[in-house]
């Protein structure tokens, strides 16, 4: 049967599945509702309000990846006996969700070269090897990588102790997500944020969702879509995919959203691939010439004003209607959409970062909002959708190769630390270094680096280049058996909410939460903290006063925040007080910026030409599915998208037909960095032609390690193809 809508009766269907898997519905209602912040996405639910509410105070709020993380962490632990029955080449084998399935990490486990299988060993071998490594090994040839999963304690102390140890090589997964929009806010408002919370969603009359797909991967945020609708608002999706999420979506919540499915988007705008910049100087365009820039706010607030109109002027419409591939009519309607808008919302996700030209995306859609003063007023404003739940926490308490000038000040002069001033790697840099031989050491908090990298084959290489790898871990994916270090470790880990002692996270609208913890589900796996400081006093008993025993209590590293974190002074005495706190000076209510001079910043651009593929060839973007967290995989299909299979190339009726394709041929897809054999091509209306779709991240082999100069993130929306039929094998 076909999907006509996203959420709905299948949403609570599948709750009622998960809770069977959880050994109960009840058993897994009660973890959810534990006062612990989601584990998903970075919207932000539960802390001290408890599970499933969220930061206005509404309940119930559910999402089906929240379910599915929690199940997974409810699963029982992989015993010793599995490690000696499957060779690492059995796990290569396994897809992620077969990995992930296999169940939680409860011992450490290590595999050496020349060894066909993991080992278990005890944390007192683990702990001896690694720091044994980490002292013969110069500080500037390790890096340090981290998940957006953890709390803000353990970013910070594993930070801390990396530059303590003597490097700046220390990044986390945003260099592959959200970096153009921290880079691009910045430049523009002088704060790399949301410059709103989330109760200005709810007073918006207008909000543009640009290049994302919350139907599935922010399936919160579909409340505020839908109670926006009813109040007559509008909802402005640009997407070269017309998802069915986003066209209808039935809140599971909403008795009448749930039986009749509510409407979504209002205006839907299918640019091709890349095509986002230029259509947003073509709205900026029609928006002056409809006569509806607001004048006295550019004057008084903005800078560089007359160099964004002048181009404004002078980008021709021929220009924007091919680079685009919007007609002017449509690019047109959509302004006086946004011209009689009074209070607008402007949102985006990958379909914006995930270009070589990410940052300047971000900066065309801040010069939009800017341009009609819907920056710095209640009910509008700049909002980029986060992906991983603490993701943004983490670069807030310090998880970047620069600290922030006053975050090493701060230390330096409150704990006397000598911080080390070389500069650091961001992540592709780090796996370009290991290429190289110029790394030897590296450690993940959490994440998959071999999985979430671009350019699969050259990721393994690089990683299998190490002379140690140690990844902290809940489970087993893709990363844990592909590009294996001469030595590595796996060591398992407590999810957030089987700590115990509190934690806390960040939301995207800069809401710090606290998290309670709770009883372990198995044991084996240690606290993230635990782990790092008994690294840490072992490694570096000496360092500079750092009393490592005292921060395996959270409190003492939130107490080190409290003193060195802008913005995060209310932290210290969160766990007694139970206050959760909005951090200060990122939230913009008055036109008043937190740049040099206060003024926002217009930014102007030459826009790329996307046009320079060949006939034969096709704009790829490679995607999440419905069933999916990044690289782990829940399910193999794609539910709203009409999908049984990950194997497939999407790719529209029109295309097919020129390529001389049939649906469901077996074709090979070839890039500059790759071919991916024995790929299902199948014909999907829904796709503007040109352009079409594979999921992340079996699709990796296919791009390229080429970057956004600003942001150093790949284009993982940007990658050009060649699609190639295998001719039927006889017999
Ligand atoms: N279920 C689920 N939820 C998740 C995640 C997950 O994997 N699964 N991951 C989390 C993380 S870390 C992140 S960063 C977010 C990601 O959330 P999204 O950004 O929504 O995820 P993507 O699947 O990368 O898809 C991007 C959307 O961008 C569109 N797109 C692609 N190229 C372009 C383009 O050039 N222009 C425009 N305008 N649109 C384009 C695609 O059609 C697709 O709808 O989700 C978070 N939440
Ligand atoms: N082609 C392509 N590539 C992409 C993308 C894309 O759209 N297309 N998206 C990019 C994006 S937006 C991102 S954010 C990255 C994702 O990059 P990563 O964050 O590196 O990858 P994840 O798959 O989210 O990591 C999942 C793993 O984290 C571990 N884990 C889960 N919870 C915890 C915890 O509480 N603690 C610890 N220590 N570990 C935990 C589990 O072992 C799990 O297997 O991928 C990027 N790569
Ligand atoms: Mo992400």
């Amino acid at each position: 049967m076909k999907v006509g809508s996203g959420g709905g009766f299948r949403a609570i269907h599948y709750t009622w599945k998960k809770g069977r898997e959880a050994g109960g519905l009840l058993k897994l209602y009660k973890a959810m509702r534990t006062r612990n912040s989601c584990k998903t996405c970075a919207l932000g639910m539960g802390g001290q309000k408890g599970g499933m509410v969220n930061e206005t105070g509404s309940f119930p709020e559910v999402c089906k990846k929240s379910l599915q993380a929690m199940v997974a962490d409810m699963q029982p632990g992989i015993e010793p006996v599995f490690w000696q029955q499957n060779t690492i080449e059995d796990l290569k084998r396994l897809s992620p969700r077969e990995l992930e399935n296999l169940g939680r990490l409860i011992h450490p486990i290590r595999y050496r070269k020349g060894n066909t299988h993991f080992e278990t060993v005890t944390w007192q071998e683990a702990y001896e090897s690694i720091v044994g490594k980490l002292r013969q090994t110069e500080a500037d040839r390790s890096f340090w990588y981290f998940s957006g999963r953890s709390s803000n304690e353990a970013g910070f102390l594993l930070q801390l102790m990396a530059r303590v140890y003597g490097t700046n090589n220390v990044n986390n997964c945003s260099y592959y997500c959200h970096q153009a929009s921290g880079v691009g806010l910045q430049s523009a408002v002088g704060s790399g944020t949301a410059t709103i919370v989330l109760e200005d969603v709810d007073q918006a009359d207008c909000i543009f969702v640009i290049g994302g797909n919350p139907a599935s991967n922010h399936p919160r945020l579909m409340t505020s879509l839908m109670h926006l609708r009813r109040r007559g608002g509008k909802v402005v999706v640009i997407n070269p995919v017309r998802e069915t999420g986003m066209v209808k979506f039935r809140v599971p919540s909403d008795p009448v959203s749930l039986l009749k499915g509510s409407k979504i988007a209002s205006h839907y705008i299918q640019p091709h691939i890349g095509g986002d910049l230029a259509l947003l100087w073509g709205i900026a365009k029609a928006v002056k010439q409809l006569d509806a820039l607001d004048d006295d706010y550019l004057q008084k607030y903005c800078s560089d004003v007359d160099q964004w109109r002048q181009r404004v002027e002078e980008i021709t419409w021929e220009e924007i209607e091919t680079k685009s591939g919007v007609p002017r009519s449509e690019v047109e309607d959509i302004a006086r959409v946004y011209a009689s808008s009074k209070r607008c919302v402007f949102a985006w996700t990958m379909g914006i970062t995930h270009h070589a030209h990410g940052v300047q995306n971000v900066q065309a859609i801040a010069n939009l909002a800017l341009c009609r003063g819907m920056v710095g007023r209640a009910g509008c404003g700049l909002m980029p959708i986060r992906g991983h739940s603490n993701v943004q926490g983490i670069g807030s308490v310090g998880v970047t190769p620069k600290l922030k000038t006053q975050i090493f000040d701060a230390l330096q002069k409150k704990y006397q630390l000598q911080l080390p001033t070389s500069i650091g790697k961001d992540t592709l840099e780090c796996m370009e270094a290991a290429s190289r031989y110029e790394l030897s050491f590296g450690f993940s908090l959490g994440g998959n680096l071999f999985g979430s990298n671009p350019d699969s084959g050259f990721a393994a290489e690089a990683l299998s280049r190490l002379d140690m790898s140690v990844m902290l871990s809940t489970t087993m994916n893709t990363g844990h058996v592909n590009g294996l270090a001469a030595e590595t470790y796996i060591l398992p880990v407590l999810a957030r909410d089987e700590e115990p002692t509190p934690t806390t996270q960040e939301s995207m609208f800069n809401y710090v939460r606290l998290s309670d913890g709770g009883p372990r589900r198995l044991p084996g796996p240690r606290s993230e903290v635990e782990v790092i400081a008994e690294l840490g006093k072992r490694l570096l008993p000496e360092a500079q006063g750092i009393a490592w025993q005292k921060m395996q209590e959270t409190s003492t590293i939130r107490q080190w925040i409290a003193d060195v974190i802008p913005g995060y002074e209310q932290i210290a005495d969160i766990d007694k007080t139970g206050k959760e706190f909005q951090i200060g000076g990122r939230t913009f209510h008055e036109p008043q910026f937190a740049t040099n001079d206060g003024l926002a910043n217009l930014h102007t651009h030459s826009i790329p030409d996307l046009n320079g593929r060949q006939d034969q060839e096709l704009r790829l973007m490679t995607v999440r599915s419905e069933g999916q967290f990044n690289t782990v995989v829940y399910e193999e299909e794609d539910l709203y998208r009409n999908q049984k299979h990950r194997d497939v190339i999407l790719i529209h009726p029109d295309d097919l037909q020129r390529l001389g394709l049939e649906h469901e041929d077996r074709v090979e897809v070839q890039s500059k960095t790759g071919v991916l054999s024995n790929i299902q091509a199948r014909s999907y209306e829904s796709i503007r032609p040109g352009n079409a779709l594979m999921y992340f991240p079996e699709a990796n082999i296919l791009v390229s390690r080429h970057t956004d100069p600003s942001s150093k993130t790949p284009a993982f929306k940007g990658v050009v193809v060649r699609v190639v039929p295998i001719p039927n094998q006889p017999g």
